[in-house]
């Protein structure tokens, strides 16, 4: 009751603001239906009230208190607009004209929130109001929002233009604490401007966190100052005889930052014991195979290893992961862990458990692909499920949170079907029904929602090399992750989905994105 007296008092005292200075205009805004609106992933509830919001230039912005994060979010919310129609909405301003259509984030304690990252937003035809606990949720929020400004402005209704934003209310709240998608730029190399380009789209569509998987048997692309070779030598190859590429630290600090304005979390991956020829041909002492190390620019897998007995290889670990670890400042560090073929299964088992201690020691979770739970891992490490179910149970078993990649649902870079461009078929084909329609919840029987982490669409890169590729094999399928992500079961419908993933073509678009034009979709 508190708070609604709060925010009644906010809006009155707006009110009274507002008619002293100049009469309102009274607009007949045209019939509007904010529950039929194309918003991907689908919130939790919508509620239509019919009418309009005028979003226009004299339209501004508030942020209820002095939280940088938040406004830094209102900020953000700015320039979107700007990008979108031109407008330029000021936010906090100070300011003696009317505050005409105003966008109130506001900072609430409601118990409602609770739930990191959910949000609420009221749309009336004089403000809109997005409550949240943290930043987090209102940027979350202002994606929503984002989404319902129209393209094209309505030069009918007033002699200047307005974006008609639909009336109504928009509860939600995520249903996974993590979204992710993975990116290899180790297979080929993609430039932090790719990174960043791929980083905002995924934002749009409420994803969390971005998981670079940075090293491989073709190259090592993030500089470690304590061992320079790994990017003079590591980082020269790349799939199909490239030149590579790495990013320096600063590089690496850059997409961090940026990822953090749109409260996506970067998630590095160092891939060991196998998956490792490019560290072994930079420090050969490293290599455990005992055969010739040649820089490699195939595509199999599993002919690597580290030596898991050389107390150097583990400084080596220490230092690597300490150096990461120092630059990341979210909770986990990958270590992969896949297709270890070349590594015996005790030294697997021994490597992982020492590897974790290192992780843990610079103060991070581990993360691995579902083959960690072979070896000892503690409860807190998080298993990424790709291939065996069985894993994922035994993970589940020792108290181990997981993360669902299962590869013939979720793996970006299987083929469509046939007649793809890119992508490979290991897992089969996955058009975009079979992207969307499992439930990760049910997905694997024995394994409950209390165990997910969350859901992870991964893109491995041994057949693609630029933007333009990236976004034919993601574009439209990580629409279907972020749905099924974020949005309940309930809400997560095949045939409701086609009609609002059709209206994203013009945000396509606009973004430059080289999506791939599904033949499931009627494209608008
Ligand atoms: C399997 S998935 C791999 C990668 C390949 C991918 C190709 C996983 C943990 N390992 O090394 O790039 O298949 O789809």
């Amino acid at each position: 009751m508190k708070l609604l007296l709060k925010i009644a008092l906010i809006f009155g005292l707006i009110l009274v603001f507002a008619a002293c200075k100049e009469p309102k205009i009274q607009i007949q805004y045209p019939h509007t239906d904010l529950a039929s609106e194309a918003l991907i992933p689908k919130p939790v509830k919508t509620i239509a009230t019919h009418s309009g919001f005028g979003l226009e230039k004299n339209t501004m912005i508030y942020v209820s208190e002095k939280d940088t994060q938040l406004v830094a979010v209102g900020h953000f919310l700015s320039h979107k607009i700007k990008d979108k129609t031109g407008l330029v909405i000021p936010v906090n301003a100070d300011t003696d004209q009317s505050p005409h259509n105003l966008i109130y984030i506001y900072k609430s304690d409601s118990v409602n929130l609770k739930v990191p990252e959910s949000y609420q937003l009221y749309i009336k035809e004089d403000s809109i109001l997005i409550n949240t606990k943290n930043a987090s949720g209102a940027f979350r929020g202002i994606q929503t929002l984002l989404q319902l400004v129209p393209e094209m402005s309505n030069d009918t209704l007033t002699d200047y233009p307005l974006w008609v934003v639909p009336t109504g209310k928009v509860i939600d709240s995520p249903k996974f604490e993590y979204r992710g998608a993975m990116l290899d730029v180790a297979r080929h190399f993609f430039s932090v401007e790719e990174v960043k380009k791929y980083i905002d789209l995924l934002a749009y569509y409420k994803f969390n966190a971005l998981h670079l998987h940075l090293s491989d048997d073709q190259g090592w692309r993030l500089e470690i100052k304590s061992w320079p070779k790994l990017t003079q030598i590591g980082a020269k190859t790349e799939v199909g005889g490239g030149t590579g590429g790495y990013y320096t630290q600063g590089d690496y600090q850059d997409i961090i930052q940026y990822a953090a304005e749109r409260f996506v979390t970067i998630i590095p991956e160092i891939d060991m014991p196998g998956h490792t020829n490019a560290a072994s041909v930079s420090y050969p002492f490293l290599d455990g195979t005992g055969k010739p190390i040649k820089p490699y620019h195939g595509t199999r897998v599993g002919f690597s290893s580290f030596d898991t007995r050389k107390d150097t290889v583990y400084q080596f670990i220490d230092e690597v992961v300490k150096e990461i670890a120092e630059l990341s400042p979210g909770p986990y560090f990958h270590i992969g862990g896949d297709e270890s073929h070349s590594t015996k299964k005790s030294d697997y088992k021994y490597f992982v458990n020492k590897v974790e201690g290192i992780v843990q020691k610079h103060g991070k979770i581990m993360v691995g692909w579902d083959e960690i739970v072979d070896g000892d891992i503690s409860s807190e490490a998080i298993a990424q499920h790709w291939r065996t179910e069985s894993n994922a149970l035994k993970a589940a078993e020792n108290g181990n949170k997981i993360i669902l990649s299962p590869a013939k649902k979720a793996y970006l870079d299987m083929k469509y079907d046939s007649l793809s461009k890119y992508g490979l078929d290991w897992a089969g084909h996955i058009p975009l029904d079979v992207a969307y329609n499992w439930d990760p919840e049910t997905y694997i029987e024995g394994l409950s929602k209390e165990n997910i982490l969350g859901v992870e669409a991964p893109l491995w890169s041994e057949t693609i090399s630029n933007s333009a590729e990236l976004e034919y094999l993601a574009f439209p399928r990580t629409l279907a992750y972020a749905e099924l992500g974020w949005s309940s079961s309930e809400n997560c419908d095949w045939e409701d989905f086609k009609i609002r993933l059709a209206q994203q073509a013009i945000f396509f678009e606009q973004m430059n994105v080289s999506y791939y034009p599904s033949p499931l979709i009627d494209w608008k």
